[in-house]
């Protein structure tokens, strides 16, 4: 745990710190720039509601006026959700800055484990991660949240990465950082939307426990990295893999053409694969997040 000024931490995840209770961090990217108003908050809620009936303590994470907060208020998720894209997409690059100028950011997965970090939170639910980019070769694009994961001690439980990625490189990438990835259920990779992508996972478990396990070990033995628990979406809400891939494809032309690059691009994607699926993407992402939330609650009660 890292201590410091700037980290504050809600009543509710300050009281289960010192009780010794499970917790689990949540991010807020996917609140302000992954999901439309105002089903992001409708969600965001949901998932600290699902979180506690799951025996643990939601700490949902951000920047709010200059502050690393861990554990919002419904007003603050409120906040975020209405705010949208005006507020700044943080990830690891930003917080120093947003800090010092007292500003609000919402946080990326890289920058959730950050906060989470600080306050000795160890396990963490989101939809998806960034990753390496198709395209990556000539544009470079790999997010950050693959560094973080190899640098900070945060178990990551998603539902796999997006084939607006590029997963093979993706998983090439996880593999040279020594990132343990393992399969929920599974050995082999989500690809979000749906429950496979052929591409194999190096790790496979069946119960919640042993990830608690082999988490707990990696920090005794010293690691400083994390570890990514690839969760695949419940079979009933899982897409048609034509369907959903054409949507990407066609998601992915319409930026390259419109020329978004950055911190845009997949905001920018997520929002065009939901109009195209005529809203059917953001009901399956909705759904794999609960997923993600209850096993992650699972996880975080095993340590
Ligand atoms: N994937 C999703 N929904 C999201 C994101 C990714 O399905 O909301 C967000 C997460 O916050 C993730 C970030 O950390 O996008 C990655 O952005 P970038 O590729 O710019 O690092
Ligand atoms: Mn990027």
């Amino acid at each position: 745990m890292i201590r410091n000024m700037f980290t504050v931490l809600s009543p509710e995840v300050e009281a289960a710190k010192r009780e010794g209770r499970p917790i689990v961090a949540l991010e807020s990217t996917i609140i302000s720039h992954g999901m439309p108003y105002p089903q992001n908050v409708e969600t965001a809620l949901n998932c600290q509601r699902i979180c506690r009936e799951n025996g643990a303590v939601p700490a949902t994470c951000a920047i709010i006026d200059g502050k690393l907060c861990v554990g919002l208020t419904d007003e603050q998720i409120d906040y975020l959700g209405r705010e949208g894209q005006k507020v700044t997409k943080a990830s690891r690059r930003d917080i120093p800055m947003l800090l010092a100028m007292r500003k609000d950011g919402a946080t990326t997965v890289a920058a959730t484990m950050i906060a989470a970090a600080s306050a000795g939170v160890r396990v963490f639910a989101t939809g998806g991660i960034g990753g390496v980019h198709r395209g990556a070769e000539t544009t470079m694009d790999i997010s950050a949240d693959l560094e973080e994961l190899a640098e900070t001690p945060v178990c990551v439980v998603c539902a796999g990465a997006k084939s607006i990625l590029d997963l093979n490189l993706t998983m090439e990438y996880l593999e040279t950082k020594g990132v343990p990835v393992i399969g929920f259920g599974t050995d082999e990779l989500p690809a979000f939307y749906t429950r496979k992508s052929g591409i194999k996972v190096p790790w496979r478990a069946d119960e919640p426990a042993i990830i608690a396990d082999a988490y707990n070990i990696s920090r005794e033995i010293g690691y400083q990295g994390g570890m990514l628990v690839v969760n695949p979406i419940p079979e009933e809400y899982s897409m048609d893999a034509d369907v959903i891939n054409k949507a990407i494809d066609e998601a992915i032309e319409e930026a390259n053409q419109k020329g978004i690059k950055g911190k845009e691009t997949t905001p920018f994607l997520l929002a065009k694969i939901k109009d195209i699926t005529g809203g059917s993407s953001l009901d399956a992402n909705i759904q794999l997040v609960y997923n993600n939330v209850r096993l992650a609650a699972q996880i975080a009660a095993s340590m």
